[in-house]
């Protein structure tokens, strides 16, 4: 017998919503003494203190030899796309968040949406090699889920035709390729700290550089294009980290370990409680290259489970557990990207009605994952009566 769901009128199953994106927090008491200092040392922004612990202790986890600290990953976004003198079009997926074009538009660069390999949901080299036209001067694709994209592919692919290659790994901090710490492919790469993100700085960002030249020139556009006191010698913006920011983020990221070993017993639970389920199919991923986990990604498949995502989440709505659909209805049918088209994405449009997110982080306990397995396996054995239920309230 299955539960009783709240959709038809039961009680939710939790009390208040569970949320994708919960924020995790490191050691508290570590925290508030960082702040305290921060007051003491009464220096609160421009390469203060714990930026500078912060850009050094991410440059030695990420093994790059240079990170520069944001405010959040779109500006950092558009500080390298400005540094890399990108012009005309950068191809790009729609199934990924809206700033990832907006970086690119923000600075005058159009964004031109290219297919996604229907198994990593990431970019596919040969849809790209398709979308080059003479006016493209780079790509950018995103390691979706935290999940390496095709890196050799795109390297070729860049050397062949003489392009950029720009990655937005917003998802990505401590993910490898073959061994190599993810910041280490094309020209730079960028993490965000957005507080929904693994590791946080309420919000934030980095460009992960390897090139001196590169990195220098990234710090300046940070600062209003300062290259000592009283020098400006470009244009510049401001998108410095403040100290509580980075205060925050060095102390999140040295729970990394901590988060990444929740969010991987959470990931197993959760596929322990999906096994066998006809119409769910959970996006692995590989703890050795995708250490944070940070994202529980499933597809639905509704000719095998007879329930939509949109169903699903109905249905968990309901319960309280406010699942996502990441990143609906994709970049390429939201303003200004939409009138461009038509755009020729199948794979991608079939993704973003089939693509879910359930909740993780340390906001949860494996008992609570163990209930939202219980609320889907309930859903998909009573999947006819949903489904009749939800048509009939949308009348
Ligand atoms: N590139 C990619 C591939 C990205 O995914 C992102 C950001 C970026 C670039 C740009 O990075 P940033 O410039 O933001 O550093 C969220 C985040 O705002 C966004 O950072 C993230 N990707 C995206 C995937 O998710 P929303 O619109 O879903 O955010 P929101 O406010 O609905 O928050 C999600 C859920 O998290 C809420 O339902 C509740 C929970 N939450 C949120 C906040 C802010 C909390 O529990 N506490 C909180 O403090 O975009």
């Amino acid at each position: 017998m299955s539960k009783e769901l709240a959709l038809f009128g039961a009680r939710p199953e939790f009390d208040s919503p569970l949320h994708v994106g919960q924020p995790n927090l490191g050691d508290r008491s570590r925290l508030q003494a960082r702040f305290d200092d921060i007051l003491d040392r009464a220096w609160y922004s421009n390469n203060g203190f714990y930026l500078q612990r912060f850009e050094e202790a991410l440059a030695d986890f990420c093994q790059v030899p240079h990170v520069v600290a944001v405010t959040n990953a779109t500006l950092g976004l558009q500080i390298a796309v400005r540094a890399l003198g990108l012009t005309g079009e950068v191809i790009v997926p729609s199934m990924t968040f809206v700033a990832t074009a907006h970086c690119l538009e923000w600075e005058g660069v159009r964004p031109v949406f290219a297919d996604v390999d229907p198994g990593t949901h990431n970019l596919d080299p040969r849809a790209v090699e398709r979308a080059i036209t003479p006016q493209t001067s780079g790509v950018m694709p995103v390691h979706v889920w935290g999940r390496p994209c095709d890196v050799e592919g795109f390297e070729a692919l860049a050397r062949r035709h003489g392009l950029c290659l720009l990655y937005d790994a917003a998802h990505a901090l401590g993910s490898t390729h073959a061994g190599t710490p993810i910041g280490n492919f094309g020209q730079a790469s960028i993490l965000s700290f957005h507080a929904t993100k693994m590791v946080n700085s309420f919000e934030g960002g980095a460009i992960l550089i390897r090139d001196d030249a590169l990195a220098e020139k990234c710090r300046r556009l940070r600062n209003f294009g300062f290259a000592g006191k009283d020098r400006v010698v470009s244009l510049g913006t401001n998108a410095k980290m403040h100290e509580v920011s980075a205060a925050m983020g060095l102390t999140s990221l040295e729970a990394f370990a901590a988060f990444a070993g929740v969010n991987q017993a959470h990931f197993q639970q959760y596929r322990q409680e999906f096994a066998d389920l006809p119409g769910l199919d959970l996006v692995d991923l590989e703890p050795a290259e995708v250490p944070s986990m940070h994202y529980v990604v499933a597809t639905v498949d509704p000719r095998a489970g007879g329930l939509t995502r949109d169903d699903l989440l109905a249905v968990l709505e309901a319960e309280n557990v406010l699942a996502r659909r990441y990143f609906y209805p994709g970049c390429h049918r939201m303003a200004p990207y939409a009138e461009r088209g038509p755009w020729d994405l199948p794979v991608t449009e079939d993704l973003l009605e089939r693509v879910i997110q359930f909740p993780t982080g340390t906001a949860l306990d494996p008992e609570q994952v163990h209930r939202i397995g219980q609320i889907v396996r309930a859903a998909f054995a009573q999947a006819g009566r949903v489904r009749a239920w939800l048509q009939a309230d949308a009348r």
